[in-house]
């Protein structure tokens, strides 16, 4: 039946653990994935989660299921960590929101709706480069998609004028997709006075923003600071989509759960929108997982796990920007040829490292390091115990 059917490629992330994984030896090293692992390479379960496990247990939860757009205690208090309590589209119950299949549901979500409903075009503006799913995503969902400059190879930072100047020439009512921190691939991200220009020629051009904010506090550590590019183009004005993930700010990978949302001009045009949105759902899974979403509610609608929490996303954040420090120093130290400063400024889960695709080779024949071929590393897979290692064996393929 499916003999016209042919291979297509893997996923070139996940496929960077199927190689890992068939790997024997002992030295070996996953910077592939962007997953937490604690200092000694382990995947890392929250205690807060373990405790909300563990009420959630004691309350004999039923497992009936959720409404269409999902649990209605978890999407408030999600909102609430995104855009603020105060924030004027929640007080004046403007915001049509939505639970998902974590940030990769939120996207789906939101790209069908942007296909089906905005008018003044469908073409949505990435960054080049940008999370690979991005792509697929926007074109399974009828969007056609098109790029703007994003990173500057030369300087490994943000190349600023070149990304003003291909969303100013984009057609105005243009849809424009923004890493709302921590960008993915690259760790680069705008600084406060680059989002605040951004928010003037976003609104000049009558584009529509699109932000994907996978990373909330575990960016800088700090949930507001991280909010900050969101929460700011809110207060000026603009009718943004935000989707977010607890994948990794609350370590649920696998609990798939997130939320995606419309910022919304009245209650009424809230309410057309909430339909539409479950009309959207309906046939692509009728509703969403009910534990990831409990979890959720538990920790944010309850003072004391939620001040935990905040301490355990800043555990994460700072043991990776340890991490930065560490890799730095001893790169240097190795007198490695080529300039490794990025490494410190950039931010998030990942470095975009500037190793060659036949560097990146060597690693893995020679040292059994896996990253992916851009040259991207998950910081999180380095701990004390390997990035000594990992130091000296890019020391190596960089000397070659
Ligand atoms: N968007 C970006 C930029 C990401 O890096 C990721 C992956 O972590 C996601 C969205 C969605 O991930 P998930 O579906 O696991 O929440
Ligand atoms: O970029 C990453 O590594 C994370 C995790 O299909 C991820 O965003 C990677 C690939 C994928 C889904 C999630």
């Amino acid at each position: 039946v499916w003999g016209s059917v042919v291979a297509g490629p893997p996923d070139p992330i996940l496929g960077v653990t199927e190689k890992f994984k068939a790997d024997k030896s002992p030295k070996k090293i996953n910077l592939g994935v962007g997953a937490y692992r604690d200092g000694n390479g382990k995947p890392y379960v929250l205690p807060t989660v373990k405790k909300a496990e563990q009420k959630l247990f004691e309350a004999k939860m039923d497992k009936e299921y959720l409404p269409i757009t999902g649990l209605g205690s978890f999407t408030k208090l999600a909102a609430e960590l995104a855009y603020g309590k105060d924030s004027k589209p929640l007080v004046e119950d403007r915001l049509a929101i939505s639970q998902s299949i974590s940030g990769t549901g939120a996207l789906r979500i939101a790209m069908a709706f942007l296909g089906k409903f905005h008018e003044t075009s469908k073409t949505i503006y990435l960054p080049t480069p940008t999370w690979g799913n991005h792509i697929p995503i926007a074109k399974d969902s009828g969007l056609t998609v098109k790029h703007y400059k994003y990173f500057d190879k030369d300087t490994v930072g943000l190349d600023f004028e070149g990304m003003k100047a291909d969303i100013k020439s984009a057609p105005d009512g243009s849809i424009v997709l923004l890493h709302a921190c921590a960008h993915n691939p690259t760790g680069v991200d705008p600084t406060e006075a680059q989002w605040r220009e951004l928010s003037d020629l976003v609104k000049e051009k009558k584009h529509f923003a699109f932000f994907d904010m996978a990373y909330q506090g575990f960016a800088s550590g700090d949930i507001l600071k991280d909010a900050y590019a969101v929460r700011y183009f809110v207060e000026q004005g603009h009718q943004i989509l935000l989707c977010q993930s607890f994948a990794k700010n609350m370590g649920l990978y696998g609990e798939r759960v997130g939320a995606v949302s419309f910022v919304c001009d009245s209650p009424e045009e809230k309410a057309k929108v909430d339909s539409q949105l479950k009309i959207i759902v309906r046939p692509m899974y009728s509703n969403p997982p009910v534990h990831g979403a409990r979890l959720v509610s538990e920790i944010l609608g309850n003072q004391e796990l939620y001040n935990e929490w905040l301490v355990e996303v800043k555990g994460m954040a700072d043991r990776i920007i340890d991490m930065r420090t560490k890799l730095y120093d001893t790169l240097v130290r190795l007198e490695t040829p080529g300039e490794w400063k990025h490494i410190k400024s950039q931010i998030g889960m990942f470095s975009f490292t500037g190793l060659k695709p036949e560097q990146v080779e060597k690693l893995a024949e020679k040292a059994s390091i896996y990253l992916t071929k851009d040259g991207r590393i998950s910081m999180a897979g380095l701990n004390d115990g390997n990035v000594e290692y990992f130091a000296e064996s890019v020391s190596k393929a960089v000397k070659g």
